[in-house]
């Protein structure tokens, strides 16, 4: 991406929030002096070059009438709180079309000084409370979540439900945040239920959900649930967009459980057995003492919380308001010792610089140079005439030498 083009996107964003609201702004300067002066979406208040702030708002709106009225249209929608203007804001976000792309980040950045304000107003504790739910196929997830989803709904929440899922990607259908599971919940006024888009790759859905989360929080949303099945990256993914981590697991033994990665039982906070009920509480105790005594011998993640094992069921309802009380304590615990604030804070270095990987990525793939000289290295590598290493020298080469 060329300085034209990042600061075309920057007059976007000024021009809409100047219009607006002057604290979007105020969060999104950089220091003249940097090279690329990029619009950051840092949540950390700084004081800023007011001469920066001038020149930037001063090149107000390449925005047509059209593009203002539609963010406008969305904004309002959105903000006041209707389904249909965050279902099109979410698929504003998923595009692929570059413009609206570009329209996307506006009304993100829109969304995003909102509800920092409302972040401020209430001495800055988040606005909403973000959930992952992640687990093998089959856990009980979507079970779990129509439970406790119709729970929290009829304890006057909004619950908002998104899905990332790495497989629909290659297969083009999803599963995951399907309505079978959840057919109160998705009829219930207070839930909201996004199916992950069925085109992209991880890195492009995770962005989305990312964005997908400051959009339902926008909306009024103040708990948001993200599912994710164990496949791939996605859990870490996921891991690294939510405030708390879940893990959850059926009480089967073997086989089943083999596929749940060491990696990914060290970032839960809370592991789930699912289904005790019936004949299943018995093994369910099992695989619970197991992991209980499994997450003793793992590295902590955080000073003052041990993550807990607990057991519930969708089908009884048993163990689900425990369990709750316990998602709550976690929260307090996290936001009075100050670990929730600085793991959102890194989260947002995570996402900004995996959005600089997947694009300095793409850029360089479809860049002239590198695509003319790449089939003839590639296919040198792959005779084995040169080494990986020089071709990806070379290719590196001619990509800086022709910026
Ligand atoms: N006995 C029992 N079965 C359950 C429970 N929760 C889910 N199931 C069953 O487990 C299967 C998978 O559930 P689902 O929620 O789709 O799992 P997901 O793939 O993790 O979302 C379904 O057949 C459910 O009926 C439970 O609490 N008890
Ligand atoms: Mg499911």
């Amino acid at each position: 991406m060329r300085p034209s083009r990042v600061f075309s996107i920057l007059h976007h964003v000024a021009a809409f929030s100047s219009i607006h609201s002057t604290t979007a702004l105020r969060h999104s300067l950089c220091k003249p002096s940097v090279n690329l002066r990029y619009a950051s979406l840092c949540t950390i208040q700084q004081t800023r070059s007011l001469s920066t702030e001038t020149a930037i708002s001063h090149h107000i709106s390449d925005l047509t009438d059209r593009e203002k009225r539609l963010l406008t249209k969305l904004y309002d929608g959105l903000i006041g709180g209707r389904r249909a203007a965050l279902a099109e804001s979410i698929t504003l976000v998923e595009t692929q079309h570059p413009r609206k792309k570009e329209l996307a980040q506006v009304l993100l950045q829109r969304v995003l000084a909102f509800r920092q304000e409302q972040e401020r107003r209430s001495g800055g504790k988040p606005v909403a409370f973000r959930v992952g739910l992640s687990g093998p196929p089959g856990a009980g997830k979507s079970s779990f979540i129509e439970v406790i989803g119709k729970m929290l709904t009829g304890k006057g929440h909004k619950v908002s439900v998104l899905a990332v899922d790495p497989s629909s990607c290659t297969t083009g259908g999803s599963l995951m945040g399907d309505k079978t599971r959840m057919t109160e919940l998705s009829r219930d006024m207070n839930a909201y239920i996004r199916p992950s888009p069925t085109s992209g790759t991880l890195g492009g859905v995770t962005r989305t959900t990312n964005e997908a989360i400051v959009l339902c929080e926008g909306a009024g949303y103040d708990i948001v649930l993200v599912e994710t099945v164990g496949v791939g990256q996605s859990e870490f993914a996921v891991a690294d967009m939510v405030d708390m981590f879940v893990l959850l697991i059926p009480p089967a033994g073997g086989d089943e459980l083999q596929g749940i990665k060491r990696g990914i039982i060290e970032m839960a906070d809370l592991v789930v057995v699912t289904k005790s009920d019936g004949e299943l509480v018995v093994p369910a105790r099992k695989i619970q003492a197991e992991y209980t005594s499994a997450l003793k011998l793992l590295r902590k993640k955080s000073k003052v919380w041990k993550p807990k094992v607990v057991r519930i069921s969708s089908q009884t309802g048993q163990g689900v308001p425990e369990l709750w009380e316990t998602m709550l304590h976690f929260r307090e615990e996290m936001l009075s010792s100050g670990e929730l604030q600085v793991r959102r804070q890194t989260q947002q270095k995570v996402w900004m610089w995996s959005l600089i990987q997947e694009n300095a990525l793409r850029h360089f793939q479809q860049h002239p140079a590198v695509r003319a000289e790449l089939p003839e290295l590639e296919s040198r590598v792959t005779c084995g005439e040169i080494s990986p290493g020089l071709a990806a020298d070379l290719l590196l080469k001619v990509f800086t030498d022709t910026q």
